[in-house]
């Protein structure tokens, strides 16, 4: 039980802050027993707060129970406590209105906090040795009672000071000013931010680091230095997060002229953070994860991903930090801005289909199960217990499509339009949603009223489209119906401003056919549709011939939707995925098929009136009466993976099967198990099927020897369809094949072949398996971050009754549970697992239970990520949703529980 009853704020409270501050000026003294801070803030009374009946309003602010409070000033006089000094609760100083002046003010606050017993991870901690800060969304006041609010904007100053041997490296916000040593071995640094900024953007670093250096000449010729620091023996791993920076900062001026604002960008690479990174002003701070790469230590993905948080950190400078939110209900305002620029930035240095792809799979995969759960919240909430937990799929990725819906109805133009505006009206502000709408608007002469309803609106829209071909008035007629189901506290759902993109196929030769749009004219080959009704239709006129063409809706995943295309056959969808010139259709075709063919098997095995429910024999007896592989799929797969025109990678994803969670939305009372035994047995008949092609991709893809690595879009297309199917062939079963995994696997050249081939490995099972794992770990023990893979993969393993390795491997000398990436590696890969967290007996979800609860007491963020894993319950048959649900329960129960658990777990529960 949480001991303070939790406070839930809401965006309709909003009220602007009595007081605001001009200055900030820090001065840290780092000792090894406590730290000292003192804290100068020049207060200034806040026009825009409304008076409280002439007298002067208390000064309200935030702190956190693990700091002290040494001493607090008011214009040079200390102020004791009591109704006219000071009152003082375990999250809060406040100080009396009487005790203030009139007009400007100093205050002057001391703390004392220990940073080498912060196991939170929040404002002021230690990380491998070395001090470190972590500010958003409200950690600053775990450093000093502040206005800890993203509205309140003030410049800053901050003198650090420690011993000079152990810290040699001394960096804050903005330029260093000041430098020297002091008596005792100590030494001392001052830096000064010249950029406005509210607190969560501060930073702080005191350590023994090593550093690599960069330049870049900005568009109007200034040199702006870059510096990576990591840990002196990591430093041979920095140049792709160098060269990624240097690329985002070139794509920001291309893409949107926006120039970096100071002479120095430094990013900070740390081993204990909670999430990926922070965009500190010129100060990033990173987790090593998304830092260190070297080919032979990093895959593909994790090179991709470094691409892109980098990139995304470097843009938050403009949309986050130059404008930044007026209450964190408006985090999507940054956050959704900045993640579709990181998009568009991937998109643009690599594969623009293939991204697009990797994006929606994101998003279907796991926003839509957020979307669909107890913890569906519109991309900008309502309300919050702990910020810390809107941090989520729905504010992020569903943010971003709703940026990209701007772009799909503006045109990118317009869209850069609307972004030049919004930055010519608020640069330095903190601003709202609203702001962003209307400068797109504004800038475009549009109206966005009915756009703006995704901001308050949870839940993932239906849309069904009934297509309609009538040769006889030569017409195709698309009746478009919307709705969105109710929700945990909206039951009444509106319409949304749906754009979706459209063409029409010839039905002969697939190519688009011009368009004409009743009431608006000739539209091109491709259009962008507004649904705006819960019912509405769309002619199209001047369609020539008897033969229906074929509609390509959606196009690009042109909205966050669940499409559903009325008298859609399946013929139609194979001719989709042969001939539509939009790739992401093509995925989506394969995607659809795949997916009618799973649900198909599950229902025929799983469901009471399955047909092959009662029937006697064996699994794959029962599987095969429900239909068994279909030549259609087999043929489809078939077909994208011997097609020569057809990148790789988008191979790859195209002869994936959807994941688990887009099948568990549409069964209810699903079995994950079950589910799971229908994809083991699919893709062992598609590999049966498809084995000469598959052999034949492997033996086309593989790189010479001697090649070097290359991270570049050709290369990895490359490695991704060799992987993927060897990790169809490994499904067989066949020693040989196995036998030949285990060679690749030690002959590896590179983290991506090799931890394929590992993965494909534990598919198989078998002595070759745990032959592999030891030898792999022997490799690698020196390189933490290699072993997060090792820990991850077998967590996540669905080798039978695996719940018991998982649990030695909490116990193994590798595994840190003060370490979150060491926690996500274990604790949510095995969440992920169907088999095994899923185990019918519940030792699964206890496993997990117990977990979310060891880890609260030292990390309530990574606890909270942890415990939606159960957030899910109802999907599931009513077995496990009582086991799922008793776990919620006994946690919510459970003794000094962090609010931040508390709120995802009660929450789950209602
Ligand atoms: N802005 C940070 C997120 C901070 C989360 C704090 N719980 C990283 C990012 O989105 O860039
Ligand atoms: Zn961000």
């Amino acid at each position: 039980m949480v001991t303070e009853k939790p406070v839930e704020k809401f965006r309709k409270d909003y009220r602007p802050t009595p007081y605001l501050i001009d200055t900030v000026h820090l001065d840290f003294k780092l000792n090894e027993e406590s730290t000292l801070i003192h804290s100068r803030l020049a207060m200034v009374p806040n026009a825009a707060s409304e008076a409280e009946n002439g007298s002067r309003a208390d000064l309200f602010l935030n702190g956190r129970e693990d700091i002290k409070l040494v001493s607090v000033s008011v214009a040079g006089k200390e102020l004791a406590p009591g109704a006219d000094g000071y009152s003082l609760t375990p999250k809060s100083l406040t100080i009396s209105g009487s005790a203030l002046p009139a007009g400007n003010w100093e205050l002057e606050i001391v703390t004392k906090v220990k940073p080498q017993e912060n196991s939170l991870l929040e404002g002021l901690y230690k990380s491998g040795g070395n001090y470190c800060t972590q500010c958003e969304a409200e950690g600053f006041r775990g450093i000093t009672f502040f206005l800890d609010r993203p509205d309140v904007m003030a410049k800053y100053t901050t003198r650090i000071e420690a011993d000079k041997a152990s810290y040699p490296v001394l960096l804050g916000n903005g330029n260093l000013v000041d430098s020297g040593d002091l008596d005792g071995g100590r030494h001392y640094a001052m830096w000064e931010d010249p950029f406005n900024k509210p607190c969560y953007l501060f930073a702080l670093v005191a350590g023994n680091l090593a550093m690599q250096e960069g330049t870049f000449k900005t568009m109007s010729g200034r040199d702006v230095t870059l510096r990576i620091y990591v840990q002196e023996h990591n430093l041979n791993k920095v140049d792709f997060a160098m060269q990624s920076l240097i690329r985002s900062m070139k794509w920001d001026e291309d893409t949107f002229g926006l120039e970096y604002d100071l002479d120095i960008f430094n990013i900070v690479a740390v081993d204990d953070f909670n999430m990926g990174a922070m965009e500190n002003k010129s100060l990033n701070i990173f987790n090593s994860r998304l830092v260190l790469a070297t080919p032979d230590t990093a895959t593909d993905g994790d090179f991709a991903r470094i691409e892109g948080v980098v990139g995304h950190e470097y843009f938050h400078n403009w949309t986050g930090n130059r404008v930044t939110c007026r209450d964190w209900f408006q985090l999507t305002l940054k956050e959704g801005l900045t993640v579709y620029r990181d998009q568009e930035f991937s998109a643009d240095m690599n594969s623009r289909p293939v991204k697009r792809i990797k994006d929606a799979v994101r998003l279907r995969s796991a926003q839509f199960a957020e979307d669909g759960g107890p913890m569906a919240h519109p991309v900008r909430p309502e309300s919050y217990i702990k910020m810390d937990n809107f941090y989520t799929l729905t504010v992020y990725e569903k943010g971003a499509e709703l940026v990209r819906m701007y772009e799909a109805l503006l045109g990118k133009e317009g869209f850069r339009k609307g972004m030049d505006l919004y930055f010519k009206r608020h640069d330095g502000q903190a601003v709202t949603c609203d702001d962003f709408l209307s400068a797109m608007a504004d800038a475009n002469g549009e109206d966005f009223t009915d756009l703006a309803k995704w901001y308050g609106q949870a839940g993932t829209p239906l849309l069904t489209v009934i297509p309609i071909h009538d040769p006889a008035t030569r017409t195709l007629t698309l009746k478009v119906q919307q709705s969105t189901p109710p929700s945990n506290g909206q039951a009444e759902k509106v319409p949304l401003l749906i754009p979706l993109r459209t063409a029409l196929l010839s039905g002969q030769d697939g190519k688009p056919l011009p368009l004409h749009l009743r009431g608006v004219g000739d539209v091109g080959t491709e259009v962008v549709l507004r649904v705006t009704k819960a019912e509405e239709e769309f002619v199209f006129e001047g369609i020539e011939g008897e033969q229906r063409p074929i509609a390509s809706l959606l196009r690009g995943f042109s909205a966050p939707v669940k499409m559903t295309v009325e008298g859609q056959t399946d013929e139609d969808l194979l001719f989709i995925l042969a001939h539509d010139t939009d790739p992401f259709n093509r995925w989506e075709a394969g995607q659809v098929l795949a997916k009618k063919q799973m649900l198909k098997l599950y229902n025929g095995v799983y469901s009471k009136n399955g047909i092959a429910a009662s029937s006697n024999g064996s699994l794959e007896d029962k599987l095969l009466t429900a239909g068994g592989l279909s030549a259609e799929l087999a043929d489809a797969f078939k077909s994208l993976l011997t097609d020569s025109a057809v990148d790789g990678t988008f191979k790859a994803f195209a002869i994936s099967l959807p994941a688990d969670t887009e099948l568990i939305d549409v069964i209810p009372g699903a079995d994950p198990t079950g589910l799971h035994k229908v994809r083991e047995f699919l893709t062992k008949q598609l590999a049966v099927r498809l084995r000469p092609e598959l052999e034949a991709a492997v033996t086309a893809n593989d790189a010479p020897a001697g090649e070097p690595y290359v991270f570049n879009a050709a290369a990895c297309a490359k490695r991704a369809l060799k992987n993927k199917a060897l990790g169809y062939l490994a499904c067989l079963g066949d020693d040989e094949i196995n036998g030949n995994l285990l060679t690749r696997f030690r002959e590896a050249t590179n983290m991506t072949d090799e931890i394929s081939a590992l993965a494909a490995l534990d598919r198989a099972g078998g002595a070759p398996r745990d032959t592999a794992l030891a030898e792999f770990y022997k490799k690698w023990e020196k390189e933490p971050l290699v072993i997060l893979k090792w820990v991850a993969l077998q967590a996540g393993s669905n080798a039978p009754d695996n719940v018991h390795a998982v649990k030695a491997l909490v116990n193994h000398p590798a595994f840190n549970i003060t370490n979150p990436n060491n926690c996500y590696s274990l604790f949510l890969a095995f969440a992920r697992s169907p088999v095994n967290f899923h185990k019918e007996d519940g030792s699964g979800y206890e496993f997990m239970g117990d977990a979310v609860l060891t880890v609260d007491k030292i990390n309530r963020q990574v606890a909270a990520r942890m415990v939606g894993a159960f957030t899910n319950w109802r999907n599931f048959d009513e077995k496990r949703q009582g086991l799922m649900k008793a776990q919620l329960e006994r946690i919510v129960k459970s003794e000094g529980l962090s609010e931040n658990v508390y709120e995802i777990a009660s929450k789950s529960c209602n």
